[in-house]
């Protein structure tokens, strides 16, 4: 019977393992990458991963064997004990903590460049989150943010490619979490808190925005869109956009697109 368990624990390792490998033709893993820094991003998932992967590995195969040798009916032998190994105790803790302060030291340039370096620019657009939609809002022709001429817009997120994007992030409610999988792009919402988010898209086309963040009942229809595309198409749709909100006597800030 002990045997049967511990072929029970090889087929974790085997099917945990599979799965990976037949992941990519399924189409399972990372959304397509869209995005100027998703690469430096993506290489640290892969290298934790297979970090992890390989941990998994030896650890499930020596749990298999393990279970597989000492089988309860064929070791009739009584147990011998052991009482701690203090060598055994200092390798295993320096192992794991010299390698979560490489990765530490590894992801820094990573971090940095999405999360401290903030490019020198106008902010292109004002995202502000509520429940359940993401509020728009961009400067209007004089090219300034928060001036009566700006223009409003809900879950329809435009952008040009090939050019750095720099977000104002607000809350109007609750946290939220601006979720953009094609660019590499995750940033909480706070309350409160104008957080600045910056990205360089390099693929025109349609991509999800998503809230990462369990916001309320809502939450699961907090999806909106971003289109990317090249300056032409962009200049076009935002004289667009202004002209329709000119046309009306109030901003359309209050309607609704779902
Ligand atoms: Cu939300």
């Amino acid at each position: 019977m002990g045997k049967i368990w511990s072929l029970l624990f090889l087929l974790v390792l085997i099917g945990g393992v599979g799965c990976f490998l037949v992941a990519p033709s399924y189409n399972l893993t990372l959304p397509q990458d869209v995005s100027s820094h998703g690469h430096a991003i993506d290489h640290l998932y892969v290298f934790i991963l297979v970090l992890t992967g390989v941990v998994f590995v030896a650890t499930q195969a020596v749990f298999f064997w393990f279970l597989w040798k000492y089988d309860a009916a064929n070791n009739r032998e009584p147990v011998k004990y052991t009482h701690g190994s203090h060598t055994l105790e200092i390798v295993w803790t320096i192992i794991p903590a010299a390698t979560l302060l490489f990765i530490a030291l590894y992801q820094m340039n990573a971090w940095a460049s999405s999360k401290m370096r903030m490019p020198n620019i106008l902010p292109t657009v004002e995202v502000s989150a509520r429940q359940f939609e993401w509020r728009l809002r961009y400067p209007g022709p004089d090219q300034i943010l928060g001036t009566r001429d700006d223009l409003f817009h809900v879950n329809d997120l435009h952008i040009p490619v090939n050019e750095e994007i720099l977000i104002d992030l607000k809350s109007q409610d609750v946290l939220h979490s601006f979720f953009l999988p094609n660019l590499r792009v995750k940033q909480d919402a706070v309350p409160g808190m104008k957080i600045p988010v910056w990205f360089k898209a390099t693929e025109t086309g349609s991509y999800d925005i998503v809230c990462a963040e369990l916001c309320g009942w809502g939450h699961y229809k907090m999806k909106g869109r971003l289109v990317v595309q090249s300056r032409q198409d962009y200049d076009r749709w935002l004289q667009e956009m202004y002209k329709a909100q000119a046309q009306t006597a109030s901003p359309p800030a209050s309607e609704e697109d779902n």
